[in-house]
């Protein structure tokens, strides 16, 4: 097919007729468009950002604020931010973006293809694809994303340089919830976590709940964690794996009014379970190791009270 534009470059090239094809999506982002027997998902090339997934018969998993920037400098507010190669604010330089550049940057298309329990996208960013003043090392990072009863997400790092890369990072997922009064999050029992609102180190007795603002790190974990929702009924399950780190966060209202992306009343609806190498996770790799960072999100069916 002659084609003059770049999604039609991308449609004769990767499409699979019937469940894979790209659009120009919201701010004339390049979007990846899959439906399968077993869900739906929307991923922008920009960032290599899942902003949707979407099981048959089921409401939204992913949460997306209706005030997001879609533009090439600044991230996507939802879904699941990629954040590397650091996580927070950079190590050494507060000039440098808040967590990393991998989101606010245009990826690859790697591969598609059809699998048996899904659809797959592999995305692919190298350092010649970032500007000189972030390049810090040469890198090669790939999202193998894997659309099906569950949303399995990896982010594969390789360092391809000839010195030991360090890196923190995070799939930083934003849950689509009925109302975060109402919701609990079980799996961090007992785990000692940091709560960034004080700096102070505490531990986690029970189930999570929500009554304020919430951000903290918990640590020394490889468990997953369950969202249980009675205002959806339904429990959302979020398992990991090369992550002994999690991140839970909710802003809510003070910090929603000071984020220009995030609606002032939008803190209600959503909650971040982030699948991170942050604080005493982040992770040092030798030429030619690879490290990869997986989330896998799902849904289980909760009993009508
Ligand atoms: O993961 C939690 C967090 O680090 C919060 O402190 C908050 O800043 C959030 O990430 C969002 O960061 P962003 O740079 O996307 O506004």
């Amino acid at each position: 097919m002659s084609c003059d534009n770049a999604i039609c470059k991308f449609n004769d090239l990767y499409s699979i007729p019937g469940e894979l094809f790209f659009k120009e999506g919201n701010g004339g982002l390049t979007t990846v468009c899959i439906n399968n027997k077993y869900a739906s998902a929307e991923i922008s090339l920009h960032g290599a950002h899942v902003m949707s997934y979407t099981p048959k018969g089921e409401k939204p998993v992913l949460w997306m604020s209706g005030s997001s920037y879609f533009q090439p400098d600044k991230p996507i507010r939802g879904g699941i931010p990629v954040c590397w190669p650091w996580f927070g604010g950079h190590p050494s330089d507060k000039n440098k973006p808040s967590h990393g550049f991998a989101r606010i940057t245009d990826w690859h298309i790697a591969e598609t293809d059809t699998k048996p329990n899904g659809t797959l996208l592999i995305l692919r960013l190298t350092e010649k694809d970032i500007p000189a003043n972030l390049r810090e090392f040469p890198f090669e990072i790939k999202l193998e994303v894997l659309v099906g009863s569950e949303l399995h997400v990896g982010l594969a790092i390789v360092n391809t340089g000839k010195e030991k890369m360090s890196f923190s990072a995070a799939l930083h997922t934003y849950l689509n919830i009925s109302d975060i009064a109402s919701v609990a999050v079980e799996g961090l029992d007992n785990c000692k976590y940091l709560d960034t609102l004080d700096h102070i180190f505490k531990v986690q007795k029970g189930i999570i709940t929500f009554n304020a603002e919430t951000d903290r790190v918990y640590l020394n974990t490889q468990t997953a964690c369950i969202i249980d929702d009675p205002g959806f009924s339904r429990r959302i399950k979020i398992a990991k794996s090369g992550s002994n780190s999690t991140v839970v966060w909710n802003p809510w209202i003070e910090k929603s009014k000071r984020m220009p992306d995030f609606g002032d009343e939008e803190y209600h609806t959503m909650l971040c379970i982030e699948t991170t190498n942050a604080e005493n996770d982040a992770r040092v790799i030798a030429p030619a190791e690879r490290h990869i960072l997986k989330a896998i999100i799902g849904l289980e069916k909760k009993e009508r009270g």
